[in-house]
């Protein structure tokens, strides 16, 4: 919290150079350049990129002040990079955002399937749930399907690799086995789910204005089984390296009656260009055999930054989303405009850019003006040097509220300094739908104020000060309990303020007093049909019934040839926090790790003649960068991949990647590109 170098001023740049100023100086130049810049290039020219690690009444504040103020989409945040192929995995399975279970559902399960995920080190309280249950149960197992042996690997009762992208062919494999055993449960399918089919062959979003619109279509059974056929385990085992025996064994876990599965994911499976797919295939599988919404049997897909569900996804800050529903949809605008107590015609019906599109519109000037806040994209972004070149253009306008100085500080015209959370009363929400609300426990340092006071304070500036006409003292509360009121009825009632202020986070759907920790279960959730058994009542056009999609395997936009023949996967490790602005300052993590590097398989480092620590140069289509090579130190990937953390702003791993994304998400694959390695 109190690095030498914690932001505690403003600055702004003058001549070139940032420099110190008081905070309401800087702040009102946020309000007239924003003023000026609408003015001169219209509302869209200006634009807000925010963060899974704001607080909820920070998203809440984004985007009544965006949506409802200046009236414009421009409004993305981090969390689209992480969840939003598990968003629309979940919106186009169930009809509605975010797991069905909870984590007792780690407690209670006894078959754990992590889909290339690393949750050792990743979500290691989770883990160590799960190893927890596993002591006390030695009938737990725990399988990890990975591009990767890592330390989640070493406590895993079997270890299946298999070859990046494949996974869409090994969960289709699955399917065609468990349908050709008849271990699907078919009394579950007859009354709770229907067959959908969409559009294949959908590019990869790197074009500029790529467009893409899916055209669903509800299909019989039969034709769903027959699109399983060509997955055949040899057809699998070609693609995946995963053997007939393991795929055999996979399937035969999940269509055995006996096994309470949980099956878990992270990046591997959202950051991909069929992201969307695989979400949707993990979700059939579970369906398939009807180990959904009961205790111990989840398709539970794990998030990753602390908020990314309480605030981007529920708040909706999002250029397509509002609090409550979609911005296309006349009625979810009317509720907005009631609740916000703003003209209705002032949200605007059509979405704008998703993050990748913002990114390439500020770079194409079409966006004139980003405030950026609590995220660091000139670390983060894919393929970080169009954008970075983007972002400093002549014209361009970019304020940056931080607490640490940064690669994005480092090309922001204006600096906020921002409090931490706990030095500000704030709320969060996590994986299992439960919020959580915390007071301010110390002051923060200097000028320091929470993001949500930086807009609010802006927008009193702008002359919107009626979009946040509560006591300072209590504006928290009184937004938090305004927001409230977007979620009402929807499937998505949240407890009160009072109520959370009482108890250490509560599960939403919040009915009666009670929370309900399995949704679509009629033994658990009261929204359900009376005698319904399972009622999907996210899917009201569908007769309430959960889809099962048609997503065949397609290949990777780029994939490793005799001029870049290995795979780069990037990601991360348990010592730091993604761009490192935080945990780079804490001497004992930056000597743990002090900087990046390249895992390599040994015997591809054998091949290359390239020995533990040697220096090694990654070259792909977009950029360069030498690393040391690291041979069997905390993990092995396959052999035809490396890896390497994206921690370190001194060797940015983003200048390689590349930013294709989901066409039915708009998430970038971090995980896939091809890579020329040479010993340097
Ligand atoms: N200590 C710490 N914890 C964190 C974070 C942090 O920065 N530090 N960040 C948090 C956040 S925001 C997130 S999103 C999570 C991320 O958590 P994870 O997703 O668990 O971690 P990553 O390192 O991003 O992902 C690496 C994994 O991607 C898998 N992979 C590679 N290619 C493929 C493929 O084609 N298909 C599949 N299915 N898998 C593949 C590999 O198995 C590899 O181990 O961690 C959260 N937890
Ligand atoms: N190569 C590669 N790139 C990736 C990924 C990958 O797997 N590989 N993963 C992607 C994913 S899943 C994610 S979630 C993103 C994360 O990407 P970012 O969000 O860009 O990374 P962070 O380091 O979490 O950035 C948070 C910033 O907020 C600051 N901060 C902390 N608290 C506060 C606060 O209260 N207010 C304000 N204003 N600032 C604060 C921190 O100092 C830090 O600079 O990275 C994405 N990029
Ligand atoms: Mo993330």
């Amino acid at each position: 919290m109190y690095g030498a170098d914690r932001l505690t001023k403003a600055q702004i740049r003058k001549n070139g150079v940032l420099v110190e100023v008081e905070l309401e100086e800087a702040l009102d130049l946020v309000a007239s350049k924003m003023t000026e810049t609408i003015k001169e290039y219209g509302k869209d020219s200006v634009s807000m990129y925010g963060s899974g690690q704001w607080a909820i009444v920070d998203g809440y504040a984004a985007s009544k002040f965006m949506k409802g103020g200046i009236g414009t989409n421009n409004l993305e945040a981090n969390a689209r990079l992480c969840m939003a192929s598990a968003v629309v995995g979940f919106l186009t399975t169930f009809g509605l955002d975010e797991p069905n279970g909870c984590y007792d559902d780690l407690d209670q399960g006894n078959t754990f399937i992590l889909w290339g995920n690393n949750m050792a080190e990743m979500h290691p309280v989770l883990y160590s749930r799960i190893l927890e249950n596993k002591r006390k149960n030695p009938e737990v197992k725990i399988i990890d399907l990975t591009t990767r042996y890592t330390r989640t690997s070493q406590f895993a009762d079997k270890v299946i690799y298999f070859n990046p992208q494949s996974d869409l062919a090994i969960a289709n494999g699955i399917l065609k086995i468990i349908f050709e055993n008849n271990w699907q449960d078919n009394v579950f399918i007859e009354n709770h789910v229907m067959f959908k089919e969409g559009l294949t062959n959908l590019g990869y979003g790197t074009e500029e204005g790529f467009k893409f619109k899916d055209k669903p279509k509800t299909v019989s059974r039969e034709k769903f089984i027959e699109k399983l056929k060509e997955y055949t385990p040899e057809y699998v085992e070609k693609l995946s390296g995963v053997s007939k025996k393991d795929l055999i064994y996979l399937a035969g876990l999940y269509g055995n009656p006996k096994k309470d599965i949980v099956s878990l994911w992270c990046m591997g499976v959202n950051q991909h260009t069929r992201g969307t797919w695989m979400n949707n295939l993990i979700h059939n599988i579970h369906l398939a055999v009807g180990k959904v919404s009961k205790p111990g049997n989840h398709s539970f897909s794990l998030t990753g930054q602390p908020s990314a569900c309480g605030t981007v996804r529920e708040v909706g800050t999002l250029t397509h989303k509002l609090p409550h529903g979609v911005v296309m949809n006349p009625k979810h605008r009317e509720l907005a405009a009631k609740i916000w107590n703003v003209p209705v015609e002032k949200i605007d019906p059509k979405p704008t850019y998703h993050t990748v599109d913002m990114f390439r519109a500020l770079d194409n000037g079409d966006i004139r003006f980003m405030w950026i806040q609590c995220t660091n994209p000139m670390v983060t972004m894919p393929k970080l040097n169009r954008y970075l070149t983007g972002a400093k253009k002549e014209g361009r306008f970019v304020v940056v509220s931080d607490i640490y100085p940064t690669p994005t500080t480092d090309i922001a015209d204006v600096i906020l300094p921002a409090a931490m959370w706990v030095e500000r009363e704030g709320l969060f929400g996590n994986s299992e739908r439960r919020t959580q609300q915390h007071e301010q426990l110390i002051s923060p340092p200097g000028d320091a104020i929470s993001d949500m006071d930086q807009i609010i304070r802006v927008a009193r500036k702008m002359g919107m000060g009626h979009l946040f006409d509560f006591e300072d003292k209590t504006m928290v509360k009184d937004l938090y309990e305004e927001y409230r009121q977007f979620h009402k009825g929807h499937g998505h009632d949240m407890a009160p303020y009072s109520v959370l202020q009482k108890e250490a986070g509560v599960i939403w759907l919040y009915i009666n007093g009670k929370s309900v920790n399995w949704r679509y279960n009629e033994k658990y959730d009261p929204t359900c049909k009376p005698g319904s058994g399972f009622d999907f009542y996210g899917n009201k056009k569908s007769e309430h019934r959960a889809h099962m999609w048609i997503r065949p395997y397609e290949a990777a936009p780029e994939i490793p040839d005799s001029e870049y023949p290995f795979w780069l996967c990037t990601g991360r490790v348990i010592e730091h926090w993604h761009s490192g602005s935080m945990t780079r300052r804490i001497p004992d993590l930056h000597r743990a790790v002090p900087h990046s590097y390249c895992e390599m398989n040994p015997k591809d480092a054998k091949r290359l003649g390239v020995l533990d620590s040697d220096n090694v140069r990654l070259t792909t289509r977009r950029g360069t960068i030498v690393l040391k090579a690291y041979i069997d130190r905390r993990a092995r990937p396959i052999e035809g991949q490396v890896f390497v953390p994206f921690f370190d702003e001194n060797l940015l791993i983003n200048e390689l990647t590349l930013d294709a994304y989901c066409p039915l998400s708009k998430q970038p694959d971090y995980k896939k590109c091809a890579v020329k390695i040479e010993k340097a």
